[in-house]
């Protein structure tokens, strides 16, 4: 620690006031006023999911406490992402722990999370650790980087204290380096609020959990033949008709633009970007029935009410100039409202738009998304269409048109449905979800390479996303039933290099992380190829 001193005032002179602060606090540090008995750690051996990259142990130990305090180098972000640390360290242990702010005489260690450019790895959600037994120090070249690095430290605080060595009470972090930073730039989840209406509250739930795990993006899949979800000023029908249903027959609901907005915040103060997708031409049925000259006639469906779970029925009509100014109207909206660089289009199972029109409607609604400044994403069938580069194809079941996107030098998501659809039932006997394309248990969600199954090559995956699709679930918990705890799965098949992934100890870190899902009240299932803790180990459904 010290000899960074020297370093510091060639930074600069604000970081410099910041780092001698916590160097002041440090040098306390060195004449503890309590001897403190550490147990022996194995860093090696941490249940952390996503696994970092190298850690090296040094069998050592921080003694969080209470005369523990936060410092931060001196940008907005680093404070809000050491507060956040600090919320979350007092909602697991009830320590109360300042931030920037602490009383010297009070502090024994420090957590100091700091911006450098000096960190060997460039990438801007990298970050390092250094965890000695008077501080810690956390390096990221941004924000985001410091953000994923607490997500770490969060996990290697233990559940209890340790309060047979000491009087007072103090919760080991195990010592030693670690040295982390993402696969894959892309690891999102998506959730459709369309077939089932989910509030406010339980996204922001789902997105507190995501980012524990370092996932990045949340696609929102808020438009399909049984609601429309999001209010659009210029068409207020879309909301006032079409979000009225959905399927089964509850009463729908939707989000008003202050919803939407402040998911993005909440989204956006966990590092998680938002992608809004309206599917279109086909899944239009709710917006079809809200405005009757955008239905396409022909093949597809006279709109009505649907509560159905069908599929393929419905499509906007692709010839009318009056449907792209509406379609304009909608991405301008959702686009002043979504900072994120993407835009997702649906764009699958048009299995009653003519194959012409659809690749037609593709290339116009293209342009639109690009006038508005976003980039599109679309499900692989978009790939089809004579689209730019930079638009982004999301595999979920042709691998012809994921090969067709590399050839037109596109990136790809891979989403493929029978590996990770959060949809699909764990085993025949699952409460919830479907299986057209399979079961998926948690090992079978874990144990394939997303670097190697399609075949695309890795400079054109740009990463994962788990799909969530909401026809069998109308509540938080059976939402949770679905998602946890494939998605944490999916949360390292993104993060971690495969040279790091083993199911057999995967298995054991996953047991491990029970503790947190309980305190967070996420109703996961069960699954028997895990040997949790407790009553209720296993669930027969
Ligand atoms: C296929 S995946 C769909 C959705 C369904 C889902 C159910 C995709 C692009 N389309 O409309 O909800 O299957 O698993």
């Amino acid at each position: 620690m010290k000899k960074k001193r020297c370093i510091v005032p060639l930074v600069s002179v604000f970081k410099s006031i910041f780092l001698c602060c916590a160097m002041v606090a440090v040098m306390a540090c060195t004449q503890p006023k309590k001897e403190i008995k550490l147990p022996k750690t194995n860093l090696n051996l941490a249940a952390l999911i996503p696994k970092p990259t190298k850690t090296i142990p040094t069998f050592s130990a921080f003694a969080l406490d209470e005369n523990t305090a936060i410092y931060t180098g001196p940008s907005t972000d680093l404070h809000k992402v050491g507060m956040f640390l600090s919320e979350k360290i007092k909602l697991k242990t009830g320590l109360d722990i300042p931030v920037n702010s602490a009383e010297e005489s009070l502090v024994d260690r420090i957590i100091y999370i700091n911006k450098t450019d000096s960190i060997g790895v460039k990438n801007q959600e990298a970050y390092e650790l250094y965890i000695a037994r008077d501080s810690i120090v956390l390096n990221a070249t941004s924000g985001e980087g410091a953000f994923r690095g607490i997500q770490t430290l969060r996990q290697l605080i233990p559940d209890r204290s340790n309060d047979t060595l000491n009087e007072q009470r103090i919760w080991p972090i195990p010592s030693g380096k670690i040295e982390d930073g993402p696969n894959f730039e892309y690891r999102g989840t998506m959730l459709d609020v369309a077939r089932h209406f989910f509030s406010v509250a339980d996204i922001k739930k789902y997105i507190d959990a995501l980012a524990y795990y370092k996932i990045n993006t949340l696609h929102l899949h808020l438009t399909d033949d049984q609601g429309w979800r999001i209010a659009i000023a210029a068409w207020p029908k879309l909301t006032a008709v079409g979000g009225q249903s959905e399927v089964g027959g509850g009463k729908g609901g939707f989000y008003t633009k202050e919803d939407y907005e402040s998911i993005v915040k909440f989204a956006a103060q966990h590092y998680i970007t938002i992608i809004p997708e309206v599917d279109m031409p086909g899944h239009t049925n709710a917006a079809s029935l809200s405005y009757p000259f955008l239905h396409a006639g022909g093949k597809a469906d006279t709109p009505r009410v649907r509560t159905d779970m069908k599929v393929g029925y419905s499509s906007l009509h692709t010839r009318k100039d009056t449907v792209y100014h509406f379609i304009d109207d909608v991405i301008g909206e959702l686009t002043v409202l979504t900072p994120g660089p993407y835009f997702h289009i649906g764009g699958d199972e048009s299995h009653v738009t003519r194959k012409k029109d659809y690749i037609d409607f593709v290339e116009r609604v293209e342009a639109l998304v690009r006038k508005h400044g976003k980039q599109m994403i679309g499900w692989d069938e978009i790939a089809t269409a004579a689209i730019d580069s930079s638009t982004v194809t999301q595999y979920w079941r042709t691998k012809k048109n994921a090969q067709t996107a590399v050839e037109k030098n596109m990136k790809v998501i891979l989403s493929p449905a029978n590996k990770c659809y959060l949809d699909m039932k764990y085993d025949s006997l699952s409460k919830h979800g479907l299986d057209w394309a399979g079961t998926i248990p948690i090992d079978t969600a874990y144990t394939w390479d997303p670097e190697t199954y399609s075949g695309i090559p890795k400079d054109h995956i740009l990463g994962i996303e788990a799909p969530l699709w909401s026809e069998t679930i109308a509540t938080l918990d059976e939402l949770e039933y679905l998602a946890f705890p494939r998605i944490i799965g999916y949360a390292e098949l993104g993060w971690s290099i495969p040279e790091n992934r083993s199911w057999e100890m995967y298995r054991q870190r996953l047991r491990k992380q029970q503790p947190f899902l309980e305190r967070m009240e996420i109703d996961f299932y069960r699954s028997p190829l895990i040997d949790w803790e407790g009553k209720n180990k296993t669930e027969a459904q």
